[in-house]
Order: C-alpha cells, then sequence, then structure tokens
C-alpha cells in the first residue's frame, strides 16, 4: 500500500515563520515522522508539496495507478480551488484532507473548503498529529 502525502502553498515555510499557529516542527521533520510511523505499518510513503496550483492538480494526476490513497494539506487553495476539487474527484484516488489548525475556529474564509465534499474526511486542529492521524485514516479506508 502506497500513500502519497501532499503539501500544498507556503507548508514548505513551516517551522521558520508563524510558530504560534503553525508550530516549530519543520515539513521535514514531519515527513520523518510519518515515513518512522509508516513503516512500522508496513506502508509506502511518499511527500510532495508545490506552491503552484497546476502542479498540485499535475502531482493528484501523477498518483493515478500508483498511491491507494492521497493525505492532502491544501494549505489555502483548500478554500478557494476547484481545480483541485476536480482533480480530486475526477480520478478517484480516495482523498483525506488535513490541516494543522482547526479552520473552523479561524478566520470564516477559512471555514470553507472547496475539496471537503469529493475527500473521504477532514482531519483539522491536530497540529502535527493532523499528518499521522491521516496516515492512520489512510490506512483504514485502504483495510490494512
Ligand atoms: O492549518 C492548515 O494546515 C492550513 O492548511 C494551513 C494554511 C492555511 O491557509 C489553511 O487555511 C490552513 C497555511 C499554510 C501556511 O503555512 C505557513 C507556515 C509557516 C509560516 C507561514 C505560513
Amino acid at each position: 500500500m502506497k500513500v502519497l502525502f501532499l503539501n500544498g502553498p507556503n507548508l514548505n515555510l513551516l517551522g521558520t515563520r508563524e510558530p504560534g499557529v503553525y508550530g516549530k516542527t519543520t515539513l521535514a521533520d514531519i515527513e520523518v515522522m510519518v515515513k518512522e510511523q509508516a513503516s512500522a505499518s508496513g506502508v509506502e510513503v511518499e511527500f510532495l508539496q508545490s506552491n503552484s496550483e497546476g502542479e498540485l492538480v499535475s502531482f493528484i494526476h501523477g498518483a493515478r495507478g500508483k498511491a491507494n490513497c492521497i493525505v492532502f494539506n491544501a494549505g489555502a487553495y483548500t478554500h478557494t480551488s476547484i481545480a483541485l476539487r476536480d482533480a480530486i474527484s475526477g480520478t478517484g484516488i480516495p482523498t483525506i484532507e488535513i490541516h494543522l489548525s482547526n479552520i473552523h475556529a479561524r478566520e470564516e474564509f477559512r471555514h470553507k473548503s472547496m475539496i471537503a465534499a469529493v475527500c473521504v474526511g477532514q482531519i483539522a486542529g491536530f497540529g502535527v498529529s493532523s499528518y499521522l492521524l491521516g496516515l492512520q485514516a489512510a490506512i483504514n479506508v485502504n483495510g490494512k
């Protein structure tokens, strides 16, 4: 079983700025933690990040026939991107939406997710643990 972790815009800045909102852990640190837990479960994981909406669409297309599940922190594109929503529904790859912060407890413009309705479910507000919970959800979805 393979799980693709997709990360959207500005998540490459994690751990370097705004530690009060997003914590001090870098995306590279998160990747190490997720891969440790995944290997203990016999699951292969790939991490990708892009600041470009089109590239994220291409990553989703490229996962066809390769990844069983996508765990997706779409960053700010969560709230705006019909293209990402269409890529998720168009490929049919089971996708789990994750967020570090509780988007429903923040500014109103973050309450709406354009991708939520085409995802299996949403995990938000658990900081770095949202990624580990996302991995667990992906394993559950695939029944492994
Ligand atoms: O809580 C999340 O995971 C978000 O997806 C993070 C996005 C935000 O636009 C979403 O509403 C919720 C922002 C990611 C930006 O990350 C930064 C990290 C460090 C410094 C600045 C931005």
